[in-house]
């Protein structure tokens, strides 16, 4: 009887997880360090970087990001040309297996626009980066001010 009952509470919690949408993780040692997002005024779109950390032993590729606070968040590349910089969206980013890559002025940046909300430096948001295969990454980003070279840990 009391193997049945954990079966079943264990069944439960999977329908519990499934019913609120938990999207899958990835693999144990992905993080998201150092993030922060450059506000700029009015309702210009937002940059966003961050350090992915990959100490997993697989290959991983982001595919997207999205906020609860933006309704638009692209990837985007920055880069000089002819000395102007430029950017272009992108359609990944790869984070290979026992790397770490920056998103940082001057290269890869999630682009937030369409802010669902009157945002200002000192808020915090949450975005969420997409792998590829569906798994999702949450974390805080705060908000710092146009001026910002990073946050200050
Ligand atoms: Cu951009």
């Amino acid at each position: 009887m009391r193997v049945l009952r954990s079966v079943l509470a264990g069944t439960l919690l999977a329908i519990a997880a499934a019913a609120v949408g938990a999207p899958p993780a990835p693999p144990a040692g992905v993080r998201i360090e150092h993030a922060w997002i450059r506000w700029l005024p009015a309702s210009l779109p937002a940059a966003a970087y961050a350090e992915i950390v990959n100490d997993s032993a697989a290959n991983l590729r982001i595919t997207g990001a999205s906020s609860p606070a933006y309704g638009m968040a692209m990837l985007h590349h920055s880069r000089l040309a002819h000395g102007d910089s430029t950017m272009e969206m992108i359609d990944h980013v790869d984070v290979p297996a026992h790397a770490r890559v920056k998103l940082a002025p001057g290269g890869y940046h999630l682009m937030l626009s369409h802010a669902t909300r009157s945002i200002k430096p000192g808020d915090t948001v949450k975005v969420t980066l997409e792998f590829a295969g569906g798994a999702k990454l949450q974390a805080d980003f705060p908000v710092l001010p146009a001026n910002a070279s990073g946050p200050s840990h």
